[in-house]
């Protein structure tokens, strides 16, 4: 409400500033003032003067935003076998747009302040020139085509790795969904049951077909926990609208496109322990948790409880603006060492989708059955919900 008071107040001024210079307008009939609308050489030269202003002001911007944001963007220190290709190409890109700008705008405005508008002054021209216009198309060209190429080669590196010589590789599905990622391993097998919308009922969120064979020992999870060394091929999935599956720290991305798989595969090599270890992010952690004091002793002061501290975590985010939540559309990544990995899969993998839903179809049961009968039928309840779980998924 503040905000909007003030605003008003800053429109009105505005508009009385406005009537108050026409009324000075007004009151100069007469006077022998320069009111002409053509600029002179004066203002010209002023302007002149405020190109140079305005090419130090954006120089001085940059510098000033290399010093204080140089450090937030991730490069360097990804954590996948293909991270530093990809940041290859972007600090390619970045020092050659950075080199072309500085150059280019220096040109730019020197060249309005050298031939600002004079009393017989013409700027020198060409009306026609072959060879400077086959110059500055040739240099961006060819600039432009061995980026491009340079990036084709690398996508088509990251993206088409024959998976079959990577017989260890891992099959996790990632489901995307209004506002939150599950995750789903294949199991013993390697290989996920088929799944489709129409299957969602109940506990069975993610549309499992359950008489699959190849369901059978699939697995859900709220958090990602991959192994280090070992290509992961993920299989994206969503149930209602375009999300985007977006790994920073692992330089990956893919959209999660309703109605159809999507791929996406990578080969983390820093497990999260080792991540918390680097430099850099110790420096980001406890750049963030000094933000975090400053915070938690000001709501401390009101009375409010104070903020946790941050500890480092991959992120799975999303990176599709999917709806009101999206911003907080998010799972934590857990790189693993192996032997931690087969240690959770160990402790994961009985908790299966067939399981989850015959346990759930059995406490239904048991909540309609009368009080009396609960506690004698147990088995002859579990028995009979295997038929209903099968039943209700044809
Ligand atoms: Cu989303």
């Amino acid at each position: 409400m503040t905000t909007l008071l003030v605003l008003i107040v800053v429109v009105l001024l505005a508009v009385a500033l406005w009537q108050l210079t026409k009324i000075f307008d007004l009151t100069q009939v007469g006077a022998s003032v320069n009111d002409t609308q053509v600029a002179n050489d004066n203002d010209n030269k002023v302007n002149g003067y405020l190109m140079f202003g305005f090419l130090v002001f954006i120089y001085l911007t940059t510098i000033w935003c290399l010093v204080y944001y140089g450090k937030f963007p991730l490069i360097g220190d990804s954590a996948s076998a293909h991270g530093p290709e990809i940041d290859n190409l972007m600090v390619i890109t970045m020092v050659l747009i950075f080199i072309v700008q500085t150059i280019t705008q220096a040109l730019l405005h020197y060249f309005a302040f050298k031939y600002r508008g004079r009393q017989g002054q013409q700027a020198l021209y060409f009306a026609d020139s072959n060879k400077l216009e086959f110059i500055w198309s040739i240099i961006p060209a060819i600039v432009l085509a061995v980026l491009i190429l340079y990036g084709l080669y690398a996508w088509t590196n990251i993206m088409f790795v024959d998976e079959k010589d990577d017989k260890d590789a891992i099959v996790i599905e990632l489901y995307a969904q209004q506002f939150k990622w599950e995750a789903r391993y294949s199991g013993a097998d390697d290989v996920l049951g088929k799944a489709n919308v129409r299957y969602i009922e109940g506990v069975n969120n993610l549309g499992v077909d359950l008489s699959d064979p190849n369901a059978q020992d699939d697995f859900t999870s709220t958090e990602l926990h991959i192994p280090k060394g070992t290509r992961v091929i993920f299989k994206l999935r969503s149930q209602d609208v375009l999300h985007s599956a977006y790994m920073p720290h692992f330089r990956a991305q893919m959209n999660c496109v309703p109605g159809m798989v999507t791929n996406f595969s990578f080969i983390p090599t820093l497990t999260t322990a080792e991540m918390r270890e680097n430099p850099d992010m110790i420096e980001k952690v406890a750049n963030i948790n000094s933000i975090r004091a400053k915070k938690s002793a000001d709501l401390v002061a009101k009375g409010e409880p104070a903020l946790d501290p941050y500890t480092f975590d991959y992120l799975l985010l999303c990176n599709k603006i999917c709806g009101a939540s999206h911003y907080n559309m998010q799972m934590k990544i857990v790189v693993d060492t192996p032997e931690e990995y087969k240690a959770w899969l160990k402790e994961n993998s009985p908790k299966t989708i067939v399981l989850a839903v015959k346990t759930a179809a059995a406490e239904a049961k048991a909540a309609a059955a009368p009080a009396s009968e609960t506690k004698d039928t147990t088995t002859v309840t579990s028995n009979d919900t295997t038929v209903v779980a099968n039943a209700e998924t044809k």
